[in-house]
């Protein structure tokens, strides 16, 4: 029998590439599967043998009529397709997404507007500058891809987890890319920005310097997909039923808070779990904690002028902060299902900022209009050719009558003579929409203007924004800013880069700047810093109250003699909020027996202190000493996670240099209910950022 399929699984519909329901007896159970229990060739012939070349004798040369070893290893040879040239590196969900309903005032895009509808998503998460096969912590801005497979056909909202662009205008995209991306000579460094090519560029190209802020932030590296917002940046007009237009911003405000790593962590789980994110969600989604976030609106009036309290809307190095304009939640996306196949699902799909319903609309944003040209573009040589709307992942839930035809990779069978408009010969069908009936009209804006190369002058405004938003941080993100600043210009090897950055960090404020030079060894520039700026305070993500814990890992240091009552009743209190516990112990294997049992899925060995947000001893444990125990403890506490311990436990702790005294360490009797409630809101808090000072790099 075949392996069973995972329960949290899911592929596509089987819907057929022009929305007619699949022939099912033609193409067997399920049109997604292989099918048969016979290993045969492409062609459906039964094989009875692929172990062994076909050769003129056991010893002699293979023969060139094997069609079984050509068909077989040329296959091989082609499996990959050429990467995103940006983005490449990601991973995706399957999930839901239901309309509270209240949006119908602002749009007609039923997806949104009718309460309750319910619209299968596929979203994709991605770094940006890495490639294929790169380490998912490292410091970069996150893709927050989403395809909303709508009643209207598909909708995609491709956006990031920062609000922000490096750039006004998509003209510059391959230079800021080029310069991002490792150099041309050694490709070095790789999915990185700290090195010189990348602050040669920003330096020099000031609008960029709001999002660089961003990405020296802790957004730059978040705890998980489950933990971070995202952002539409761009400026979309929507258009209501009776056709009023608002001008808003897309938001995504995870359920689960907004959650960074600190940095050291990041760097650690690039080389020791390089899968760190998106293992995350899988086993996330698998253990039933799935991700969910609430869409959320920002709207603003549709004025002649597109500004909006003094910020140029077409402007995406700009932000409207919360406080003028509160974010308005309008629905609730679930991710609960893990792809069947990545290659197939992940790999494939193909998001395109022009793929819109009715109701929803673009602005003259120069971004944009790039956009709209390049992500169908990047589809032909990434998909191999025009028909990449057939594959599965990409099909519209929705008959599709296009009459496009023909193009490598055709998986219809059109039928009909006339794929022409108009026709008499196939009963004039298909036949255009009204607005009525779901028929997209792009809203008609009037356009009026010299043919230039220029931007509006709101947009040489480079500096406000920035400042606003170092502005708005706690001091310990300001500190993370600072150390981020630091280390990235530290591995740019030419001065006057450093020096230039320097500068443009003078602008943003003295104080980080001082801050940075004198980490860099460097004197701080003469340079005055943009004039005051309110600060929004709804950019920190600090939190100090305790939130949702779905998703969170706490390590269990445990013995042969542990406390096994005790483990188990911490781990009952955790999954019920959807987090999980996992064993440690200095050998594999299972601890206990009967009915009390703790399966070691950790050895000291195979384990690193980022697996955990939290990290206890086990009562019982018999003063374990270690030095990779010490290590892990460290690691820990130096990261500011909750460490705690009962009964003889807490001389583990002490062993390996840990003061109990300091906060949030939870040193116990026993594991009790209290004990475990008390865990459950330390974790619901993040981190103990009480003791960020004392143990910080810079400390
Ligand atoms: Fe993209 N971008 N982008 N981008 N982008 C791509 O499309 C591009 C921009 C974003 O998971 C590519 O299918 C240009 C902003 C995400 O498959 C490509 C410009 C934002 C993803 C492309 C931008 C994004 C992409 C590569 C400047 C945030 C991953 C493969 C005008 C709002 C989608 C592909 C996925 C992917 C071009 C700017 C987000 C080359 C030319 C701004 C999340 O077409």
């Amino acid at each position: 029998m075949p392996p069973k399929r995972h329960s949290d699984q899911a592929a596509p519909k089987p819907v057929s590439p022009t929305g007619n329901k699949t022939p099912t007896p033609l193409l067997g159970s399920d049109p997604r599967a292989q099918s048969g229990d016979h290993l045969t060739t492409a062609q459906g012939l039964r094989l009875t043998d692929t172990d062994h070349t076909l050769k003129a004798g056991p010893r002699g040369p293979a023969l060139l009529e094997d069609f079984h070893l050509r068909e077989k290893i040329t296959h091989f040879d082609h499996e990959r397709i050429p990467e995103r040239a940006v983005h490449a590196r990601g991973a995706a969900a399957h999930g839901m997404f239901e309309a509270y309903g209240n949006a119908a005032s602002v749009t007609k895009a039923k997806f949104l507007s009718a309460k309750g509808q319910k619209t299968p998503v596929f979203v994709r998460f991605s770094t940006v500058l890495g490639s294929r096969g790169s380490a998912d912590t490292v410091r970069d801005v996150r893709g927050f891809a989403v395809k909303f497979y709508t009643d209207e056909g598909n909708m995609d909202l491709v956006g990031n987890n920062m609000p922000v662009f490096f750039i006004q205008d998509g003209i510059k995209f391959p230079d800021l890319i080029h310069a991002a991306k490792p150099h041309p000579d050694r490709e070095i460094p790789q999915a990185q920005t700290a090195h010189d090519t990348f602050w040669d560029f920003v330096s020099l190209h000031t609008e960029a310097m709001h999002q660089v802020i961003w990405a020296m932030s802790d957004r730059g590296i978040p705890r998980s997909f489950r933990t971070m917002e995202g952002f539409g940046i761009h400026t979309f007009r929507l258009e209501n039923a009776a056709g009023e237009t608002t001008l808003a911003k897309f938001h995504w405000k995870p359920v689960a808070g907004v959650h960074s790593l600190v940095w050291e962590e990041a760097q650690l789980a690039a080389g020791t779990d390089p899968d760190f994110h998106r293992r995350d969600m899988a086993d996330g989604i698998e253990a039933g904690a799935f991700l969910e976030y609430e869409l959320g609106l920002q709207l603003l009036p549709d004025t002649p002028e597109e500004t909006f309290e003094g910020i140029d809307l077409l402007d995406p190095t700009k932000l409207v902060p919360e406080e003028l304009a509160p974010v308005q939640l309008v629905g609730k996306l679930t991710l609960d299902r893990n792809p069947t196949n990545y290659f197939a699902e992940t790999e494939q799909v193909a998001f395109h900022t022009g793929h819109l319903v009715p109701g929803i609309a673009v602005t003259n944003d120069a971004l944009m209009a790039a956009r709209l040209f390049s992500y169908l573009d990047t589809q032909l040589s990434r998909l191999g050719g025009p028909n990449f709307s057939q594959l599965p992942i990409n099909r519209p839930h929705v008959p599709v009558n296009d009459n496009l035809r023909d193009g490598a990779h055709q998986s219809a069978i059109h039928q009909g003579l006339a794929p022409y408009l108009p026709n008499s010969i196939d009963g004039q069908i298909p036949r255009v929409a009204s607005p009525t009936d779901s028929g997209y009209v792009t809203v008609p804006t009037p356009v009026d203007g010299d043919k230039v190369r220029a931007n509006p002058a709101s947009f040489d405004d480079h500096f406000s924004q920035a400042r606003m938003f170092w502005l708005s941080m706690s001091p310990i993100e300001q500190a993370h800013i600072v150390e981020a600043y630091t280390f990235e210009l530290g591995k740019c090897f030419e001065q006057p880069i450093r020096e230039r950055m320097l500068v443009n960090l003078a602008r943003i404020d003295a104080g980080l700047c001082a801050a940075v030079a004198d980490g860099l060894g460097l004197p701080v520039p003469d340079a005055e810093p943009v004039s005051d700026v309110t600060p929004s305070p709804a950019l920190s993500q600090l939190v100090m109250k305790p939130g949702p814990i779905a998703g969170r890992v706490v390590g269990m240091v445990a013995g042969p003699e542990a406390d096994l009552a005790g483990i188990a009743k911490l781990r009952k209190a955790l999954k019920a909020e959807g987090a999980v516990l996992r064993v440690i112990a200095p050998v594999g294997g299972v601890l206990g027996s009967g009915s009390r049992q703790e399966v070691v899925e950790r050895t000291l060995l195979t384990t690193r202190s980022i697996e955990y947000d939290a990290v206890l001893i086990a009562g019982g444990v018999g003063g374990l000493r270690d030095v990779k125990l010490t290590v892990l403890l460290q690691e820990a506490f130096r990261h500011c996670k909750i460490l705690g311990a009962w009964g003889d436990g807490p001389v583990v702790l002490t062993d390996a240099g840990i003061d109990l005294e300091a906060p949030g360490i939870m040193v116990g009797d026993k594991s009790d209910t209290a004990y475990a409630a008390e865990l459950v809101a330390s974790l619901g808090r993040h981190r103990v950022w009480e003791r960020a000072t004392a143990v910080m790099a810079s400390a």
